[in-house]
């Protein structure tokens, strides 16, 4: 049984109360809380061991190297990868979207070839592929997203074909919480001879994630969403293809040989990994790993789905509301968008902040989303392994008091 009351007593952060009220933290999709065993990990290494490492032939550095390669050991057995080789360390999914659109995008995207995304991309997995394809002369392409936020897969059909290079998709939207239906996608691509990102900062922490399976090419998650640490990404990649493709940032550690006219690489995946690396951050990483995989990550997902039916179920009650993505919450996530009659969702953030329930407000970085739904901002609430339905009880509550407060 997913035991939600013992799994809070991991988060020291709840262990306080905001204006006199408990905490409520619906803000998981923008980032989320830390168990105290990523605290302790990260503060061990500090306390007891830290020193940079590849460099130093002392204990500490080899104990700091060795915790720092085994957390990304952890990580790619995580997403199910075929090697430890196929994980590099970068500082966020921007990063790492930004680290394959200059290296791998520079290198083979051309003009007049087609880049394929969907409507619901958050910033981070678009304006790259837009600076891209403005530099190359290539084309970008969005697969629509329909009036209850499904990705339009006959669109889809027709937009691939030859001039198709790559196929960026969100995983999960941060906003709709489509999931995507990443096999049928990544089959189409391949045919078609494209590879397949996925972004998948909001899936990886809530789902099972099987590189392997869904066959993609290269996968950006961070973190810092998934009870990690802030300041630690990850790019997985087919180890063929990060070999094909040339640095992106050089300098110390990603070098074999340096002599004053050229340089050498260093094999996978320090080739990508220049310059002291986020240690500490990466131990913190695998231990948010052992606690998601103590949980079980298909018991996080059904968590999610439970917590997901009550807050359609619960919400809808809520007279004015306008909930925003997929109704059946098997075929989204936890990410849970919404208005309130015309309260701007910046004033409905602050009122429900003065009663200790923590929401986001705004375009949540994906403007051309909000843009195609004619709104400027959208409240949402967001869920993880922490939340419970009294949260959501909590949060309807709240919306009445706004509705009253405001007139909406
Ligand atoms: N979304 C949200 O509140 P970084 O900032 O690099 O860790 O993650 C970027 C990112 C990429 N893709 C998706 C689908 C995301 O949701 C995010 C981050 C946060 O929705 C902050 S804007």
């Amino acid at each position: 049984m997913f035991d939600v009351d013992t799994i809070r007593q991991d988060f020291p952060i709840f262990h306080q109360q905001v204006n006199g009220n408990p905490l409520i933290y619906l803000d998981s999709g923008a980032s989320s809380q830390k168990p105290l065993s990523v605290i302790e990990a990260m503060d061990e290494c500090y306390r007891t061991y830290y020193a940079n490492v590849h460099r130093g032939i002392y204990q500490f550095s080899e104990k700091s190297s060795a915790a720092y390669e085994d957390a990304r050991k952890k990580v790619a057995r995580f997403i199910n990868a075929r090697s430890w080789r196929e994980v590099i360390f970068t500082r966020n999914a921007t990063e790492s979207i930004n680290l394959v659109a200059y290296t791998w995008g520079r290198q083979n995207i051309h003009a007049g070839d087609t880049i394929i995304l969907t409507e619901m991309e958050h910033h981070a997995n678009l304006v790259p592929w837009q600076q891209l394809a403005a530099e190359k002369g290539a084309r970008l392409a969005y697969i629509p997203v329909d009036a209850c936020g499904y990705c339009d897969m006959a669109t889809f059909d027709q937009l691939i074909n030859d001039s198709v290079k790559l196929v960026a998709v969100t995983q999960m939207s941060n906003v709709l919480g489509t999931v995507t239906p990443l096999g049928e996608i990544a089959a189409k691509a391949h045919a078609v001879g494209a590879l397949v990102l996925v972004d998948g900062a909001q899936a990886v922490p809530h789902m099972p994630t099987d590189v392997q399976a869904f066959d993609v090419d290269f996968l950006a998650f961070s973190g810092h969403k998934m009870l990690g640490p802030s300041g630690i990404g990850v790019l997985y990649g087919k180890r063929e293809i990060l070999q094909a493709m040339p640095p992106f940032l050089t300098g110390g550690d990603m070098i074999r040989k340096v002599t004053f006219e050229t340089a050498e690489w260093n094999e996978l995946p320090w080739k990508f990994e220049a310059g002291t690396p986020a240690i500490v951050e990466a131990i913190g990483l695998g231990a948010a790993v052992d606690y998601l995989n103590k949980l079980g990550m298909p018991a996080i997902r059904k968590h999610e789905i439970e917590l997901t039916t009550y807050a359609f179920d619960r919400l809808c009650q809520v007279e004015g509301i306008h909930i925003y993505g997929p109704p059946d919450p098997t075929a989204r996530g936890g990410a849970v968008a919404f208005t309130l009659g015309d309260i701007h969702p910046h004033d409905l953030a602050s009122l429900l902040d003065h009663a200790g329930i923590a929401i986001r407000a705004g375009h949540h970085c994906a403007m051309p989303l909000h843009q195609k739904l004619c709104l400027t901002a959208t409240a949402r609430a967001s869920f993880y392994v922490y939340n419970q339905p009294s949260d959501i009880d909590r949060l309807a509550e709240a919306l009445d008091l706004a509705r009253e407060l405001f007139g909406g």
